[in-house]
């Protein structure tokens, strides 16, 4: 195989890599908060190639923190079970029964699918839930919504320490709450509280819309905070959007440098959002 001719998709690798010297530098021992959404993990090849960013992300010296959803994986084990679910405002309606499946589906399958997805790429991944070392501790949201938290305080020594020994952490969006109860908690919220309290250089939200779309449904590659309030208020931003563009505004304002909104589905896509000039997805920078 090894051979002189250097044809072009050698040298254009080479290139690649070269131009991404910068970016590498940029990023070198940066927090990036990644999380990968339920709609964003298609397949076990999808899984595999995400696995593969984050291992190479690492590798260069970024320290990244995987918080993952699962909220398709939670509706599919529910309806097995034959307990019926609603959402509020996008958060689900949990009571005692659907807490259990919602935890034994996201710490249990979910997390555990990342994590073995990671391992088996050469990187070291432990997986954790809001409730290991005191990570997450929520107050209860809104009653009607039952067993479902939002974050109050996060502790991230333990973090800290896995960054240390180039562990990388995969966390599941439960928490404890002040008595000790399991509660559930959006992925997206539980992320963005994640990368406030680490300071993070990045949270990209990672689904399967690739990006936040302008009346005509073109991706809008940046975004600032007054073309959120307006193209919310004028019903372009709805639905699942509105609290991912919530997140990223609480993100930047709380200390994260930017947030990106960006489809996981695509090829690469956290390598081209991190290490390319032509970047994925919308950005809302602080
Ligand atoms: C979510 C947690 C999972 C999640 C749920 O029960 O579905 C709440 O709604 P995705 O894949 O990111 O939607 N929790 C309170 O957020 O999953």
């Amino acid at each position: 195989m090894r051979k002189q001719d250097m044809n072009r998709d050698w040298i254009a690798t080479a290139a690649t890599l070269s131009a991404a010297l910068p970016y590498l530098q940029r990023y070198n021992d940066a927090i990036v908060v990644i999380k990968l959404g339920g709609h964003a993990m298609s397949s076990d090849e999808a899984m595999e190639n995400f696995a593969r960013d984050v291992v190479l992300m690492q590798q260069v010296g970024v320290n990244p923190v995987i918080v993952h959803g699962g909220g398709p994986m939670i509706n599919e084990m529910l309806e097995k079970l034959d307990i019926k679910s609603d959402f509020v405002n996008g958060k689900r309606v949990t009571d005692r029964a659907t807490v259990e499946v919602v935890e034994m589906v996201l710490s249990g399958r979910v997390n555990k699918w990342i994590v073995n997805a990671i391992n088996r790429q050469g990187g070291r991944a432990v997986g954790l839930s809001g409730k290991d070392a005191n990570l997450m501790t929520c107050d209860q949201d809104a009653p009607e919504l039952g067993l479902v938290g939002t974050p109050a305080e996060i502790d991230t020594k333990v973090l800290k320490t896995l960054f240390e020994a180039n562990t990388i952490p995969v966390i599941a969006p439960l928490g404890a709450g002040r008595d000790g109860e399991t509660l559930n908690v959006n992925g997206d919220t539980a992320a963005g509280a994640y990368a406030s309290a680490l300071n993070a250089d990045r949270l990209l939200l990672l689904t399967d819309v690739s990006g936040v779309k302008d009346g005509g449904g073109n991706v809008l590659t940046e975004l600032t905070p007054e073309q959120i309030a307006d193209l919310t208020a004028s019903g372009v931003i709805a639905g699942g959007m509105i609290p991912k563009t919530q997140t990223c505004l609480d993100a930047i304002s709380d200390g994260v440098r930017a947030a990106v909104i960006l489809d996981g589905r695509a090829p690469n896509a956290c390598l081209l959002e991190l290490f390319t000039e032509h970047g994925a997805g919308s950005i809302i920078r602080a």
